[in-house]
């Protein structure tokens, strides 16, 4: 049976796009005799300090083959992928092609490749959140339940790259006179 070999051939990172969004266009190659077809198969982007894939590596993006390839035949593809929140420093994209080895191969240990150049990333500003408008009824009942209503603002100067989080509401007794209360677990 004559087999494909899918590799990518070359890699152009674009930044930023906005915030912590980077844009990735790769080239991938059948440089096989043998056709993809059938096939699908996933080119996984990976962030990497050093130019060798590691299973630690943050995973940026799973992308599914564009199409089919013919032998000699390839495709340009791109994403735009987020780098996680805190990264610093300087770092490589890795590109792996038929990464979950969905395609039989004359050779699969040539699917990864690496940026060129590194590229510098920066801390972006973190977001500042704060609760303000707190609204409670002045007057209720032991037992009975109460609607409170809060908005929560983002007074920093970065955005909130986690679409979820939690807010806490404890309650507290104000003694007579003090205007400072203490906590009820
Ligand atoms: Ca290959
Ligand atoms: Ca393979």
């Amino acid at each position: 049976m004559v087999l494909p070999d899918l590799v990518i051939q070359s890699m152009t990172i674009r930044l930023p796009v906005f915030e912590q969004t980077i844009g990735v266009e790769w080239v991938t190659k059948n440089q096989g005799a043998g056709l993809t077809i059938p096939g699908t198969w996933y080119e996984n982007i990976y962030l990497s300090a050093d130019p060798t894939y590691n299973s630690f590596d943050p995973l940026l993006a799973s992308v599914p083959n564009l199409n089919s390839l013919n032998p000699d035949q390839s495709y340009t593809h791109s994403a735009n992928v987020v780098l996680p929140q805190g990264t610093n420093g300087l770092y490589y994209i890795i590109i792996k092609t038929d990464h979950y080895n969905g395609i039989k191969e004359t050779v699969d240990n040539n699917n990864t490749t690496y940026s060129a150049t590194q590229i510098n990333v920066t801390l972006s500003p973190p977001p500042d959140l704060i609760t303000i408008n707190i609204n409670t009824p002045t007057v209720t009942f032991s037992g009975q339940s109460i609607t409170i209503s809060y908005e929560v603002k983002n007074i920093g100067s970065g955005i909130t790259t986690d679409n979820i989080w939690k807010d806490d509401i404890c309650w507290y007794q104000r003694p007579p006179g003090n205007s400072i209360g203490r906590p009820h677990s």
